[in-house]
């Protein structure tokens, strides 16, 4: 082969290489480490919350014994999550508060699940806080009661605002089902209170809302195009 086909292979494999590198990273994000047990996280990693997240979550695909961490830390490295850390009563997630009043910004987890036998491994994830993203919700403060419809497979209003102690009510006024659930897809346990079972055209159902903090969820059955997020505030 000639001098000339040797370089365009090389230049070739090379790009392929960079773009396999490019997508890699763009999925994963630099900094997560996924612990090989974790299944997900609440937030994802990268995900950009318009307020603080009321806990974090790890989702595991096995039973997390004592003795599994899980804390989370600012950009200056300041341990900022709360109290200790709670395993679910099925073993399959744990969880930890977060504080309510954390800054904007970048914030890192990090976490070691540990399994039947004491083995434990490690994973970390990021999330940002940026409370301008705000901007785009609808302010339904002040109120008793709001209602959300569902209705061509959208959550509407999709984005709004509530005081602490309110009650929304979710009003299914479509042809599909649907559900209510909460982050993240399949797992569902960022705040179980807010899964509704399958509601179909005439069904409602409601939720108060006590803690402060960003609610994102979602319905199930169109979990990539069907989402709400609620502040409470
Ligand atoms: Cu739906």
């Amino acid at each position: 082969m000639s001098r000339r086909v040797w370089i365009s292979a090389v230049l070739a494999l090379c790009l392929i290489a960079g773009a396999i590198w490019f997508f890699k990273v763009r999925d994963h994000g630099a900094g997560e480490l996924k612990a090989e047990h974790a299944e997900d996280t609440t937030p994802h990693h990268g995900e950009i919350y318009a307020a603080a997240p009321i806990q974090v979550v790890v989702n595991a695909n096995t039973d997390i014994q004592a003795g599994s961490t899980l804390s989370v830390s600012n950009a200056a490295g300041e341990t900022i999550s709360l109290g200790e850390v709670a395993i679910d009563d099925n073993k399959l997630a744990m969880r930890r508060d977060f504080p309510v009043d954390a800054a904007d910004g970048l914030y890192m987890a990090t976490y070691s699940i540990c399994v039947d036998g004491g083995s434990c491994d490690e994973g970390s994830f990021q999330f940002t806080i940026d409370r301008s993203l705000q901007s785009t919700f609808i302010d339904l403060t002040g109120q008793e009661k709001v209602s959300i419809v569902m209705k061509d497979i959208v959550f509407s209003p999709q984005k709004i605002k509530i005081s602490p102690g309110t009650e929304v009510t979710w009003i299914h006024d479509d042809i599909a089902e649907h559900f209510v659930n909460t982050e993240s897809h399949p797992f569902h346990t960022y705040f179980p209170k807010q899964n509704s079972r399958s509601l179909r055209q005439g069904d409602s159902y409601s939720v108060v809302f006590d803690t402060p903090g960003l609610y994102p969820y979602h319905c199930s059955a169109h979990a990539a195009v069907m989402t709400g997020e609620i502040i409470v505030q």
